[in-house]
């Protein structure tokens, strides 16, 4: 069966399908590829866009020269393919300097260089045509709290993005930032470790209406969450402006799994939540090919995540086409004219009148709500035998 990628805003960044398989117990499997021979990978495999951290396309101590050369080859490659930079991103977590965070580093000297090396960042993901930035704080944390006071540690990461909303705006950029939790790894525990804390802190800052959220399945996973939540509230809040695909075991390092290597039914009911309501930014695959992989390897990694996404996606509306599960879901949901009357805006009448009603407990709650059959239904359909 063949899927129409084109269909879909898919996206891979550049360490994604550039990940040359080394892990923390062994080094590269795979050569490194240049960020344009990359583009070409992903034109190949049918990708939308791709999305790179400042240091993916342009090393931190490259010279000018090396810099310019890099650019022109990446914009060439993105001409030759049609391929598009929904996002950017900085890398504030790999050099040295970023041992003990960026924003929220004890040390003044670091924090001020994470925003000069944002700003740079940010006007190189804006050349490239980006219009989101992502903000993941990889070292954002501690191992101990005797270091750090988390309530400085909050103020200090809202002062940054403050000043970055800031600049964004006296640059006139057409750009918006969305943060990405993630609970630990590579720092014992990680501020803001879930979407839920992202979507809580963007209220505090000086320009939230420019701030979203990226979620990322491996993230919440690794925090014991249901994703599909997560991804639902911060849709409910307009705030779900970017999303990072990928797959993880519950209780392990981050995988960045293959989205659907492991938990499919999550998948498939993350996937109908996006369906159901129209998503249309980016879906990211925040993902890489396991180091068993050659470059061909790489290559079916990234058609699996798209082709996941789009056989979901086929599930999903047969989901909304199942004549008996649907019909199963409007019982359940079904309305209650004698309670509607209850809902909506307190008034004093409504209230009174609530209270004046007899409820028949028992009875209520000897009613049997046949999510037994609904589920088995579902997973029926998963295993294709509806
Ligand atoms: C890790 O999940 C993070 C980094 O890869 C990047 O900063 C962000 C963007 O997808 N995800
Ligand atoms: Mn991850
Ligand atoms: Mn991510």
């Amino acid at each position: 069966m063949t899927y129409d990628f084109s269909k879909k805003k898919f996206t891979f960044g550049l360490w994604t399908v550039g990940n040359t398989g080394a892990d923390p117990f062994g080094g590269d499997v795979r050569a490194k590829k240049s960020p344009a021979d990359l583009v070409y990978l992903l034109g190949e495999v049918g990708a939308y866009g791709v999305n790179f951290h400042d240091n993916d396309l342009i090393p931190i101590d490259a010279t000018p020269a090396e810099t310019e050369s890099t650019k022109s080859a990446f914009k060439k490659a993105l001409q030759d393919t049609g391929l598009v930079v929904p996002m950017a991103t900085t890398n504030l977590f790999f050099d040295p300097i970023f041992k003990d965070g960026a924003f929220t580093a004890n040390d003044p000297k670091v924090r001020a260089y994470a925003l000069q090396k944002t700003m740079n960042a940010i006007d190189l993901g804006v050349e490239m045509g980006a219009k989101l930035y992502v903000f993941w704080g990889g070292r954002e944390g501690t191992e101990s709290d005797a270091t750090k006071d988390p309530v400085t540690a909050i103020k200090r990461n809202r002062e940054g993005l403050n000043f970055l909303c800031e600049y964004v705006l006296a640059q006139g950029y057409d750009l918006r930032f969305a943060l990405e939790a993630k609970p630990n790894e590579p720092r014992g525990n990680m501020y803001n470790a879930v979407t839920g804390n992202m979507l809580a802190f963007i209220e505090t800052l000086d320009h939230a209406d420019m701030v979203g959220v990226n979620p990322e399945v491996a993230h919440e996973h690794m925090a014991g969450l249901n994703f599909t939540h997560q991804v639902a509230q911060a849709l409910e809040a307009g705030k779900l402006w970017h999303i990072d695909l990928n797959d993880q075991a519950f209780g392990r390092y981050d995988q960045d799994f293959r989205f659907g290597t492991v938990n499919l039914k999550s998948a498939f009911f993350l996937v109908k939540l996006l369906e159901d309501y129209h998503y249309s930014h980016p879906l990211h695959f925040d993902a890489h090919a396991f180091r068993t992989e050659d470059y061909d390897g790489v290559k079916e990694f990234a058609r699996g995540c798209m082709r996941t996404y789009m056989i979901l996606a086929e599930k999903a509306e047969q989901f909304r086409q199942d004549s008996e599960i649907q019909a199963l879901l409007a019982e359940i949901n079904a309305e209650d004219e004698q309670m509607s009357a209850f809902f909506g805006a307190y008034t004093s009448e409504k209230a009174a009148a609530l209270r004046a009603h007899n409820f028949d407990r028992k009875a209520i709650a000897a009613h049997g709500l046949q999510y037994e059959k609904l589920d088995q239904l579902t997973n029926e359909l998963l295993l294709g035998v509806r």
